[in-house]
């Protein structure tokens, strides 16, 4: 069938932007970044085809299932998605640290203690996304977003250390993106956004990660 052979033929020849999510876990029955993957993949965005993939939160899964994924897409870019509940925006994660201490245990029970994600590994990796770029765009859409300096010790910043070990000596521009709660009426004692904000607000993410390859020079720092 002709149609479905050209079909084909585009898609091969279209960058890819892998998108990650996670399954819900401690006990929640949901997961935004889960809901956000589903929406977008198989998206078009700024000439990238989005490949969405949800993860299991579990340490060392969640980990060989990346790097599965990152051997099967060959992606031009990179993006891992988390919910960090009591947030109350976006936060583009600025460094990874090599260091797994579990508050609670993953979804099959595990829960490690003061271990590196990779023995040997270096201290932290950089996100390579232009992190303050992003935070900027979603501004100017008045969503409420900022930049973070740390993404925890739980199987977010795993993944997100394996994503940047990973990537090491490859120029993809590859990072982790913490979304908030999903909330109907965000309000003081529901921090959050409604998904339909967050899935928006991630678009905005994809397209400044695939437009910009450096970041803005604006502060983006914080004290605490
Ligand atoms: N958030 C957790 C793990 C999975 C997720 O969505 C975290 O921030 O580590």
């Amino acid at each position: 069938m002709p149609p479905l052979l050209s079909l084909s033929a585009t898609s091969r020849a279209t960058p890819v932007l892998l998108l990650t999510g996670f399954e819900p876990f401690g006990g929640a029955s949901s997961n935004p970044s889960q809901d956000i993957v589903r929406a977008l993949d198989g998206k078009a965005v700024a000439g990238h085809r989005v490949a969405g993939a949800v993860l299991p939160c579990v340490f060392g899964t969640a980990r060989r299932e990346l790097n599965a994924l990152l051997r099967r897409h060959r992606p031009a870019v990179v993006v891992c998605l988390g919910v960090a509940g009591g947030r109350a925006g976006v936060t583009p994660e600025r460094v990874a640290i090599n260091l797994e201490d579990a508050r609670i245990p993953d979804n099959s029970g595990a829960q490690p203690l003061d271990r590196p994600v990779i023995r040997g590994g270096p201290a932290a990796y950089w996100s390579t996304l232009p992190v303050k770029a992003i935070v900027a765009a979603l501004e100017r859409h008045g969503i409420p977003a900022s930049v973070s300096h740390s993404a925890g010790t739980f199987v977010c910043n795993h993944v997100f250390y394996a994503l940047m070990h990973a990537l090491r000596r490859r120029r993809v521009r590859a990072g982790f993106i913490h979304v908030p709660a999903a909330v109907v009426r965000p309000g003081p004692r529901a921090p959050g956004l409604p998904l339909a904000l967050q899935i928006r607000a991630v678009t905005l993410a994809l397209e400044v990660s695939v437009r910009r390859r450096t970041d803005l020079r604006r502060t983006g720092g914080s004290e605490h």
